[in-house]
């Protein structure tokens, strides 16, 4: 359970191009990036999806919203803008069972997404 392609990235077995890691969540670049920053955030303890998320992992969840400020912040484009997306199942586009912030910046978004 929760053995994807990013708990493998976690472990290192597999390469990733990270740019922030602590204590409870890992942060890499994108392998297919859709804007001129997008760095992936996860959390080391699996969650498959939102849907999985408790009570309990409530701090984990704000942790990882603020890995992706602070990164904003210190990459200098936070005053510019950026998105945060987080895609759960099927129609939300989820790929990847192991619940992931996308940041992407460098590039207008459009709204409403596709
Ligand atoms: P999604 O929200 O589950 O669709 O996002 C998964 C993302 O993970 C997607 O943007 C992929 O390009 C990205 N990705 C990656 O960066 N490295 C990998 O080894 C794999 C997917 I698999």
């Amino acid at each position: 359970m929760g053995d994807t392609l990013f708990a493998k990235i976690i472990r290192r077995e597999i390469p990733a191009d990270i740019v922030y890691e602590d204590e409870d969540v890992l942060a890499f670049r994108d392998i297919h990036p859709q804007a001129p920053v997008h760095v992936l955030f996860i959390p080391r303890q699996p969650i498959a999806t939102l849907n999985d998320a408790a009570p309990g992992d409530a701090v984990l969840l704000g942790k990882l919203l603020l890995a992706a400020a602070d990164y904003a912040k210190r990459e200098g484009f936070a005053e510019g803008g950026y998105r945060t997306v987080i895609n759960c199942n099927e129609h939300g586009g989820q790929t990847v069972f192991h619940l992931h912030v996308h940041l992407l910046a460098g590039r207008p978004m459009l709204w409403p997404p596709g």
